[in-house]
């Protein structure tokens, strides 16, 4: 049985322009700020993606180096890093996110349509993925966009195995144009099929934009984890840009609390995940 909340910041994604969304933390120092106040409040996973210095998304490989060993220094929050980046990043770049070798990285677990765009996850490169992630001792959070996806992640475990660690963790990204939608009924339908995977299998889900609450409220009901951040959502009401990641992440916090399952702290979710 669940009992504390592993929250998870994603305080930047590749999708919003810093121009449009002035609060989105796009610099170094911007990113350390948020997340050691996110991680004050009760956060205790950092989901990453980076900007350059034009706050364009990037790969760069020095500067996801120079990330994850800053957030190492200043946070006790656990890495992760997304190797799902843009939609528009070469199959190579997103593997290379790896040798920055950080705590946990992202693996999305089938294509999606993505608004206008294709978010391209073949299942040769989902198979690299998890191996690298196998042999350097990184472990993955699995990515689904739809439901089909879990289905993949059955035939990707069957077939080469258990992550680094021996747990498996999967995030619910409902919601997304062209995937799952973020209802109550989805996330419901979604957690049952976490029953064809391994036992102890843990979840945490993310609402984009208006389907923030409706996701965050039934993966609190149903045993789940949260993600909340501004990748996923730039809107705290209607008609209410969010000012902060440090905003959402107070909420999350405070919905866990009334749902009596607390944040758990770094140490907690390290031993959740496995890591
Ligand atoms: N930016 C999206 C295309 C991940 O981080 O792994 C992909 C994404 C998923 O955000
Ligand atoms: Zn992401």
């Amino acid at each position: 049985m669940t009992t504390g909340t592993l929250i998870t910041v994603a305080p930047t994604g590749a999708e919003s322009a810093k121009t449009e969304v002035p609060a989105l933390p796009v610099t170094l120092d911007e990113l350390l700020l948020t997340a050691k106040e996110c991680e004050a409040l009760g956060a205790s996973v950092i989901h990453v993606h980076i900007r350059d210095v034009a706050a364009r998304p990037t790969l760069d490989q020095g500067r996801l180096r120079e990330t994850v060993a800053a957030l190492r220094e200043s946070t006790d929050l656990i890495v992760q890093l997304s190797t799902g980046g843009a939609v528009t990043d070469p199959e190579a770049d997103r593997l290379a996110v790896l040798d920055a070798q950080p705590d946990m990285a992202s693996c999305t677990m089938g294509t999606v349509n993505f608004g206008d765009d294709v978010f391209l996850n073949r299942w040769e490169f989902i198979v690299d993925l998890h191996s690298r992630m196998q042999d350097r001792g990184i472990v993955p959070e699995y990515e689904i966009f739809d439901l089909g996806h879990l289905t993949a992640l059955q035939r990707l475990l069957g077939r080469y195995g258990l992550p680094h660690g021996g747990h498996v963790h999967v995030d619910f990204v409902m919601g997304v144009p062209g995937g799952m939608p973020g209802t109550a009924a989805t996330l419901v339908a979604a957690q049952q099929m976490l029953r064809d995977l391994p036992t102890g299998t843990t979840f945490s889900a993310t609402g984009i934009g208006r389907s923030t609450i409706p996701v965050l409220l039934a993966s609190l009901s149903t045993g789940g984890h949260l993600r909340v951040g501004m990748e996923d959502t730039v809107t705290y009401a209607k008609g209410r840009p969010v000012e902060s990641n440090m905003q959402l992440v107070a909420r999350a916090v405070g919905f866990a609390q009334l749902a009596q399952r607390p944040p758990l702290n770094p140490a907690e979710a390290r031993e959740l995940l496995g890591l």
